[in-house]
């Protein structure tokens, strides 16, 4: 059993991920709802995965909150989410097939955007149409997000809260079809691709049709309805009684949509303050914000990425993270990349989430490593510079200065002690703390619930 009442005395938590996302934030999230009665997820969709590893059991979510997987804990789906129901029932099917109870503790906002099928469709065949352009595409989990905010942001989404009105829904969405299959049709050639059967299903030639998306959401709409909820409401009576919040984030800081690696990013803010809005509730209500640190770097999908390695060459640091790590996408299954440790890119996440500790994930798998380098600022364009710069251009010309930290070869693995954790291991973690100006909260030494140290 762990005790982490000292990061939770009476406060609510926001979880962020510090760098590309999958630095560990459903193992911790699920670790600290111990202290917590409810769990709210506030941006992006189902093109996160968040593993956990309870009793040697692993699950994926992708849209759920990690909270679920705590009997008796609620969890929010807030406005800032995009939700595809078609997804949300194949996750609650996944997890009542485990023996967990979803629909009494789930709570969806009515104020979320759906996304529709068209919304995926767009997404993949943009990213086609790059790629035969030869321009660098995103590197997208092809769900549909960047479209389904656009929708959202262009003020002509359908919400969770149309699916009560069928026929205000039947006019929205004809409107939508309107739109979006002109683009698929006579910009994307959607005709010419060759669709995955899931989307074929609601396609005639290259257009997505009316019937067969309407007839679904009607469908969904009935079962989705007991856990459509006005949650700002919901999660500001519940702080009102005393009970702790958790907020999760999905992706991570260099992956927001103003603070990242723009365009390279996804379209949700990803960031802590996010948790107000994307929730609905009062900034005033975050009282800490766990900022989710893995010991090296990772990134799936494309962009600029300072202290990446040969990931893919055996024997080298970047190969030794790859697979001891098991560095691949729990959405889509990509590979990856690896890269070490970036203290700078950790400055400009401190500042823009208002850290208030880290917690450092996957130490152990740099188990073995001879010596590590930890970058602590950048070259660019001739100057030299200590935090990660904005956007894809710049960041594409850093060049990252390194310091050398030595490794260490005893196993860290499953330490749930921070004396007992190698000396190396040790200073490497106050490393972090020194050149990112962030204290280390938490460690994780594997995806198991209990290996976690608290160190406040
Ligand atoms: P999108 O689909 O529009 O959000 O893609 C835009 C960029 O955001 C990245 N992105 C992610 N990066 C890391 N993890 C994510 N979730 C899955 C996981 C990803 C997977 O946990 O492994 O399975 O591939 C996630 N979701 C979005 C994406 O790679 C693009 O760079
Ligand atoms: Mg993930």
């Amino acid at each position: 059993m762990n005790n982490n009442s000292a990061v939770v005395p009476g406060r609510n938590v926001v979880v962020v991920g510090t760098q590309w996302g999958d630095e560990g934030k459903g193992k911790l999230v699920d670790w600290l709802t111990e202290s917590a009665q409810g769990v709210v997820r506030f941006q992006g969709g189902h093109n996160a995965g968040h593993t956990l590893v309870i009793n040697g059991v692993k699950t994926a979510l992708h849209l759920i909150p990690s909270g679920i997987m705590r009997a008796g804990v609620k969890c929010y789906i807030g406005n800032g989410v995009v939700v595809s129901v078609a997804k949300l029932f194949e996750e609650i099917a996944g997890l009542e097939k485990a023996g967990i109870e979803v629909r009494s503790r789930l709570r969806v906002s009515e104020a979320c955007p759906l996304i529709l099928p068209f919304h995926a469709a767009i997404d993949i065949a943009r990213e086609a149409a790059k790629v035969k352009a030869g321009t660098e595409k995103i590197g997208t989990t092809g769900r549909g997000i960047g479209p389904a905010y656009e929708d959202k942001i262009a003020r002509r989404a359908l919400r969770v809260q149309d699916l009560k009105y069928p026929e205000r829904f039947a006019t929205k969405l004809r409107e939508l079809l309107d739109l979006h299959n002109h683009v698929l049709t006579t910009y994307l050639h959607s005709a010419d691709m060759d669709w995955d059967a899931q989307i074929a299903a609601y396609m005639k030639d290259g257009a997505i049709q009316f019937e067969p998306v309407y007839a679904e959401a009607m469908a969904q709409a009935e079962q989705l309805k007991p856990m459509i909820a006005d949650v700002s409401r919901e999660l500001n009576d519940a702080h009102g009684t005393g009970v702790n919040l958790l907020f999760e984030g999905a992706q991570g800081t260099l992956l927001d949509i103003d603070h990242g690696t723009y365009p390279f990013v996804t379209s949700s803010n990803c960031v802590a303050g996010n948790a107000s809005a994307g929730a609905g509730v009062g900034p005033g209500m975050l009282h800490y914000v766990l900022g989710i640190t893995k010991a090296y770097c990772t990134r799936v999908g494309g962009g600029p990425f300072p202290t990446e390695l040969d990931w893919e060459k055996e024997g080298t640091p970047g190969w030794h993270m790859a697979t001891v790590g098991a560095e691949k996408g729990v959405t889509t299954g990509r590979s990856r990349r690896c890269g070490w440790f970036d203290a700078a890119l950790l400055k400009r996440s401190a500042q823009v989430n208002g850290l208030s500790g880290l917690c450092i994930t996957k130490l152990d798998v740099l188990d073995g490593l001879t010596e590590l380098m930890l970058c602590t600022g950048y070259e660019l364009d001739g100057e030299t510079i200590d935090i990660l710069p904005m956007g894809a251009d710049e960041i594409a010309r850093c060049k990252p200065i390194y310091e050398v930290i030595p490794g260490w070869t005893d196993s860290s693995v499953g330490v749930t002690e921070f004396d007992k954790l190698p000396e190396n291991a040790r200073l490497y973690l106050k490393r972090i703390e020194e050149t990112t100006g962030v204290p280390v909260h938490v460690v994780s030494t594997s995806p198991d619930r209990d290996h976690t140290i608290l160190l406040r």
